[in-house]
């Protein structure tokens, strides 16, 4: 087991911890001007967890449920850092993480690139790294596993249901106008979703993609980029949106545009994710299928990191169940049911 740990944080004093249960450290930017020490009960896992930012329904989902995991009741001792989207303050945190000698980071990287010097620099401190949600493209030894969703199958499923809802529709040899909001450029949700949806796309020489562009995960830019789009293109028939909140961006450009969307509109959307706002979405008619990606990470983290610290062996990759939902499912029951 652990050994008693001390830690020099910068904490506000109300934060310091009394006795050993310890509470979760702040993230340093809230940091008082002067240091603290607090003592880490010697049976908790302590855990840095570098997380993107909190762009959208799905992230904020997927913080909640690794902060509900990782709890003291449940043998952990949080350290939590949003990194506001920046790549450079999730680099800032993972040193700090080295330096503060914590057991375990947890690693969720805004893009795949750029990663192995501070990798590289939690090896050589002997600090194992567990990369969650998205993948960073570094030599596999630089990482223990990788809690993820199937990004290129979730492509694929939207790729394929496309397929049967235009033959439904009598439409399966029209030209297909069509165009997408891609994620945060680089980012494992992003490459996946596109080369999935490519690889149907591919298939069908009556499908035309006339442009992708960048919405960044967020329902501004998705928004901005909709517009921008529909300024350019009179003839649109489908808009991928690589996440809800871009497809919500995108219903707030087509409306005032007066252009329709949905199940009874000219311009069918497809999404990811399925946040709760999606099924009112779709409920509403705005949108028409999304693609689950489930956020709900933190019992399985936990127990990764559990077998890790009895000197268990996991598996590699571990992926998340998921599957779609559209408008002809019943979901206002369906909703009901949903975490996220
Ligand atoms: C998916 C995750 C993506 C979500 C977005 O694995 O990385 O990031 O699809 C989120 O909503 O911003
Ligand atoms: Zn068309």
């Amino acid at each position: 087991m652990n050994r008693l740990k001390k830690f020099i944080y910068i904490l506000p004093a109300a934060m310091l911890c009394t006795g050993c249960t310890a509470v979760e450290a702040p993230s340093t930017e809230s940091a008082a001007p002067h240091h603290e020490e607090v003592q880490v009960d010697e049976s908790l896992i302590v855990v840095g967890f570098s997380q993107v930012g909190a762009e959208s329904d799905w992230r904020n989902a997927h913080t909640e449920s690794i902060k509900a995991a990782l709890t003291p009741e449940n043998g952990f001792y949080l350290i939590f850092e949003d990194a506001q989207q920046k790549q450079e303050n999730q680099t800032k945190a993972v040193r700090n993480f080295i330096l503060q000698e914590v057991d375990y980071i947890v690693l969720s990287p805004i893009v795949e690139s750029g990663w192995d010097a501070v990798l590289q620099e939690a090896k050589d401190a002997g600090i194992p790294v567990i990369l969650d949600d998205r993948l960073a493209d570094v030599d596999e030894d630089l990482y223990t596993c990788w809690l993820g969703t199937n990004a290129e199958r979730e492509g694929e499923m939207a790729g394929h249901w496309l397929e049967e809802y235009l033959e439904d529709a009598g439409r399966d040899q029209e030209t297909i106008h069509m165009v997408t909001l891609q994620g945060t450029l680089g980012a494992t949700a992003q490459i996946g979703r596109t080369n999935g949806f490519s690889k149907v796309l591919k298939e069908h020489k009556n499908w035309e993609m006339m442009e992708m562009m960048e919405g960044d995960f967020t329902q501004a830019k998705g928004q901005e980029v909709m517009e921008e789009l529909l300024d350019k293109y009179e003839d649109i028939d489908v808009v991928i949106c690589e996440n809800d909140n871009m497809a919500f961006g995108a219903v707030d450009a087509i409306k005032p545009a007066e252009r329709t969307c949905g199940p009874e509109g000219e311009i069918t959307i497809i999404s990811f994710d399925a946040v709760q706002a999606a099924f009112d979405a779709m409920i509403a008619g705005d949108i028409n299928a999304t693609f689950e990606c489930n956020p709900l990470h933190g019992p399985k983290l936990a127990e990764i990191l559990k077998t890790l610290a009895e000197g268990g062996e996991v598996d590699k990759i571990s992926y998340m169940e998921e599957t779609y939902f559209d408008t002809t499912m019943d979901l206002e029951s369906i909703r009901e049911t949903r975490a996220y």
